[in-house]
């Protein structure tokens, strides 16, 4: 694995985090994080980094094949198995149509997965029904990025530019936690943006806790004060932005004590950040899951990149607004045609030129592919409804734990004719299909993955496949030769993929057509777009012109809506989720290492001790939390840094433990991303 100096590349390249917690573990003794402020790392990291290889020896390693006879999941070989399932689909194609069938990916797949996932879809399948759980992840900065810059690249600058950087504002991430490599970027001044007091916050010059799901109308505030305070970068405005006045004909209204009545947050403290801002030479707004996972998400992602705009930061050298990566291929993944509107290249699947460029490369006619279909939750909804798809392939996603309202969504998946699912392990979700297929995991493979700042870095086979085991993209071409496909289109080595990816991708908006993995291997440093083999990539996306047609970035007018589900007498609480430390995602991989379970083995509920003390609850007890939806039984962890009205559960956990039993699937008209970090609830004692 080819680090590269850069942390956070070797984070992303392992994928899941364990990777990465080897390269960020050892690494963060001696860096400028300083131990006294980050009391669970300390143990946590290191635990994580040295389990890290325990996962590849787990002995709940799947290494066969099963298929569900009576009742019960069996061993079988792989040419049954995928015998079984080609015909199970040409049928299910042959009796309900080709959109029966649905496919879900992940943004763990390598960019080779992602991009033989999507031409499976289209070409072997013939269905529209594709999305993945990008949705449920980046979804709305990736809108309020296009929609402002006309481009999607995480963050379009490297990463080394934050070391320079005098003020970082992280609003809605807990990076100490979920990307602790990173925190040694961070050397400047930081104002973190949390209703919670996280190891992150620890760490701030300045900490805004906002209720949750406020964030729109405290950006509206700091933007408010900065104008007010007369830092408007009017001459960076009018060269290379339209639209401030739409904008703040809504943000006058939103004065800081105005918005300390919605927020909670202070007016003197939302000055203090327009002040900070203001006063710095280089400074970055970035944004996290906590301001992104909303209803309206990309409204509020929109909000912030406002107030960026305000200050003159986008394009300029040394400063920026970006999003932080989730999963190991939060951005390439999301780049190459598991999205349900989209082909590689990051091309609209709507758009009739695209269409012809991609149908040339994969030969087949462009009348022939299919238009954009449902988002990752209306998909799950609509499975084994009238006209939905009967059934499912879901390749790195366990949504049984990781989707909103999970009970519904486990419902939905019990009424499909066929389930299948690729894992490396048993999720809950495999142990719902009626066949797996075992896989190879990180470790095991080669292929690309594109890092937060639209870098593509290789990564090379580092152990053998256990017997038993193939690659996903083995398992693709095998299912896809057997339901008619010819051979050569669907390769099952990730550079036999690549190559095709570069040339489905060439004049795109994400053109990979000059990174080769020779580059790669050469050590080349390439940020996407690479336009030909000669170009030495793009580390700076917006230096010159943004990607619009008119090469200005748009201000959007964006007004303060608030979360979907008000709170109310009878769920009178805020309950929002996310992540610890010690656990990845919907837990399947991390809760199978002992040490890593030891150390957080069960969904707790973090509140302040008097509301917890008014719900008659005992700090170490246990309570319901309730929705409207569903209950989750939970330890009580209290916490005087709580807010009174907000609770937090993390997502971790299967079962009756899941937060997902609580949360509200309400979604953003733009992103179609679920509201995960809002809904009502009331704490009951158990
Ligand atoms: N250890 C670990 N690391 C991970 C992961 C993991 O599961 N475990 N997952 C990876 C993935 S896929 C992702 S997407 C990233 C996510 O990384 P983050 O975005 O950092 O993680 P979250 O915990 O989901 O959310 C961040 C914070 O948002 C806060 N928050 C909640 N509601 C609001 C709100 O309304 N406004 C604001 N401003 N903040 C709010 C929460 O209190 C939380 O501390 O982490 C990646 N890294
Ligand atoms: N309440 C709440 N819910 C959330 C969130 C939240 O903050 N709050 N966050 C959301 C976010 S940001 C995300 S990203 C999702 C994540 O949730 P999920 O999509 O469930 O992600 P994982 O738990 O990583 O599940 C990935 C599964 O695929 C397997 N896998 C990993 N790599 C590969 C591979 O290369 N091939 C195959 N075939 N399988 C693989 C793993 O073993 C695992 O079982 O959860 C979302 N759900
Ligand atoms: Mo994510």
């Amino acid at each position: 694995m080819r680090v590269g100096g850069l942390q956070l590349s070797g984070m992303r390249v392992g994928g899941p985090e364990h990777s990465g917690m080897r390269v960020g573990g050892p690494e963060h003794g001696g860096s400028t994080v300083e131990a006294r402020d980050f009391p669970t790392n300390r143990g946590g990291l290191c635990q994580k980094g040295w389990t890290a290889g325990a996962l590849l020896r787990t002995p709940a390693r799947l290494t066969t094949p099963l298929l569900r006879v009576d009742g019960e999941l069996q061993p079988t070989s792989w040419d049954t198995a995928l015998d079984f399932v080609a015909a199970r689909l040409a049928r299910t194609r042959v009796e309900h149509g080709a959109d029966a069938v649905a496919v879900f990916g992940g943004g763990g797949l390598t960019n080779e997965k992602a991009y033989l996932l999507g031409k499976f879809a289209r070409v072997a399948l013939g269905t529209a029904q594709i999305d993945y759980n990008g949705r449920f992840c980046m979804s709305s900065a990736a809108a309020a990025g296009m929609r402002a810059f006309g481009l999607d690249r995480g963050m379009p600058f490297p990463i080394e530019d934050l070391a320079a950087s005098d003020v970082v504002v992280l609003a809605g991430a807990n990076p100490a936690e979920t990307m602790p490599p990173f925190m040694q970027h961070l050397t400047g001044k930081v104002i973190v943006v949390d209703p919670r007091r996280t190891a992150t916050a620890e760490r701030a010059d300045l900490h805004l806790r906002p209720r949750p799901g406020t964030d729109l109308a405290l950006a509206l505030g700091i933007l408010h004060a900065v104008v007010a305070d007369g830092h408007f970068r009017a001459d960076y405005a009018a060269e290379r932005t339209t639209g401030f006045e739409s904008v703040w004909r809504i943000a006058a209204a939103w004065w800081p004590e105005r918005v300390e009545r919605v927020t909670g947050v202070a007016a003197r403290d939302q000055r203090e950040a327009a002040a900070l801002l203001a006063g710095a030479g280089n400074a970055h707004i970035l944004t996290g899951r906590g301001a992104e996972q909303h209803a309206n998400g990309t409204d509020t992602v929109g909000a912030w990149i406002n107030l960026a705009l305000a200050l003159g930061l986008p394009g300029r050298p040394g400063s920026g607004y970006g999003c932080l990566t989730g999963q190991g291929n939060g951005q390439g993944g999301r780049e190459h045609g598991q999205k349900a509107d989209q082909l590689p290249g990051y091309r609209k699947i709507a758009d009739p030129a695209a269409r012809a460029h991609v149908a040339s490369v994969w030969g087949v006619p462009a009348e022939s592919l299919p238009g954009p279909g449902r988002s990752a939750y209306e998909l799950l909804d609509s499975l084994g409804t009238e006209g939905g798809p009967r059934a499912l392939l879901v390749f790195g996603s366990n949504v049984v734990v990781s989707a909103p309202r999970s009970s519904h969504i486990a419902n939905r998946l019990s009424t499909l004719d066929l389930l299948v699912v690729a894992d490396f392990v048993l999720s809950e979700t495999a142990a719902a299909a009626d066949v797996v297929f075992p896989v190879t995991q990180w470790a095991e493979e080669g292929g690309t993955m594109t890092n937060l700042e639209g870098r593509v870095l290789l990564r090379s086979p580092a152990v053998p496949v256990p017997d038993g085991v193939r690659s996903d993209l083995d398992l693709l071409r095998g299912l896809a030769i057997r339901l008619g496909q010819p051979e050569h289109r669907f390769p099952a080595d990730p550079e036999a993929v690549f190559d095709e990816l570069r040339r489905a991708s060439q004049g795109g908006p994400a053109d990979y057509s000059g990174i080769t993995y020779q580059r790669l291997r050469d050590g080349d440093q390439l940020h996407w777009p690479v336009p030909s083999t000669e170009h030495p990539g793009t580390p700076r996306v917006f230096l010159d012109r943004f990607a619009h047609p008119d090469g200005r970035a748009r201000f959007t007018p964006v007004e303060h809506t608030g979360p979907a589900e008000p709170v109310d007498d009878q769920y009178p609480l805020v309950a929002t989720t996310g992540r610890v430390l010690q656990h990845y995602q919907s837990g399947a991989q991390t809760r199978l290492i002992a040490e890593l379970n030891d150390a957080v083995p069960e969904v707790f509920v973090q509140v302040h001790p008097d509301t917890a003390t008014r719900a008659g609850l005992l700090d170490g007890g246990r309570a319901l939390v309730v929705s409207r939806r569903g209950a989750t039984e939970a330890l009580v962890r209290c916490d005087v840094t709580m807010r009174l009205d907000t609770v937090f559960l993390p997502f971790h956990f299967p079962g009756a433990q899941r937060a997902n039993l609580l949360t509200n699937p309400a979604l953003d008209p733009h992103s179609r991303m679920p509201e995960f970090k809002v809904c009502a609830v009331r704490l009951e004692a158990r």
